[in-house]
């Protein structure tokens, strides 16, 4: 069992509010089919990958609940639920909790002031990076740090690079050793030790790519980062997420997987 190795996930449709989700370039609009029609293959890609996915309701009155990662962080032996940092996204960690308690036996919950959004957390199987961000502040980093002990596993406080809203923006797992990571976040050593893919200039989006089982899902339109990690003998599947990139978002954000 690595932590690439996964049997299920957690998913949410997209609401048609989805066009008003948070981002930072307020000039571009996403398209709600245009969303809900990436989101729909990235569901089957998950179900063809040999996942049981629970796709959750769409709820209008949180524009950016399609991205299920962030209010929440699960693992085969009990989930946390976190403390989404932006104010409208708070009242997500709520409508996670039914569902968590479905699928875990085991369930935590970071506290009052404890914010840490998910798409803040990378798992290796050396540690888990906890990043500070404009999401994840330094008490909800402390905080969950706490409750993965817990959970038997041990994790770092990081830094995101600037500009970069969540940790996982700029960083993904490739294999049990090998990061692919923006150069920004390689220049900030915390993959020392790690052999590192460097996400090629102008692809820097590419970095938010998901292992899941022996496939690395990535962004379509980053041809040189797929020949990278293809050179590193692993397979590839493209998905489109253009729409879903102009609400900051890319692959890890739409499931909790486990
Ligand atoms: C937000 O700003 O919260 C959403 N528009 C995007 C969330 C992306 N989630 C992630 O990277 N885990």
């Amino acid at each position: 069992m690595t932590c690439f190795d996964f049997t299920n996930a957690i998913v949410r449709k997209p609401s048609r509010s989805v066009v008003d989700g948070l981002r930072e370039d307020a000039s571009v609009t996403p398209d709600f089919e245009k969303v809900s029609a990436e989101h729909g293959v990235y569901v089957s890609t998950l179900r063809d990958l040999g996942l049981s996915v629970d796709v959750l309701s769409a709820l209008e009155a949180f524009p950016d609940s399609v991205f299920v990662e962030d209010p929440a962080l699960v693992f085969p032996e009990g989930a946390i639920l976190l403390r989404p940092g932006a104010p409208s996204r708070l009242g997500e960690r709520d409508t996670m909790r039914d569902a968590l308690k479905r699928h875990f036996a085991q369930l935590l919950e970071l506290g009052e002031d404890e914010y840490a959004d998910g798409g803040d957390i990378l798992v290796t199987p050396r540690t888990i990076f906890i990043g500070l961000s404009q999401r994840t502040t330094r008490a909800g980093a402390e905080a969950l740090r706490a409750k993965l002990r817990l959970l038997g596993r041990d994790a770092v406080i990081a830094e995101t690079p600037a500009g970069t809203l969540h940790f996982k923006t700029a960083a993904s797992l490739l294999d049990e050793n090998t990061i692919l990571c923006t150069p920004a976040m390689a220049q900030s050593g915390v993959f020392d030790g790690f052999r590192l893919v460097l996400t090629p200039a102008g692809e820097e989006a590419a970095a938010n790519a998901l292992r899941i089982n022996d496939t690395i899902l990535l962004g379509d339109g980053f041809p040189r980062t797929a020949e990278l990690i293809r050179a590193q003998g692993l397979s590839v599947k493209t998905l489109t997420v253009t729409e879903i990139a102009k609400l900051d978002a890319g692959l890890s954000c739409m499931s909790l997987r486990w």
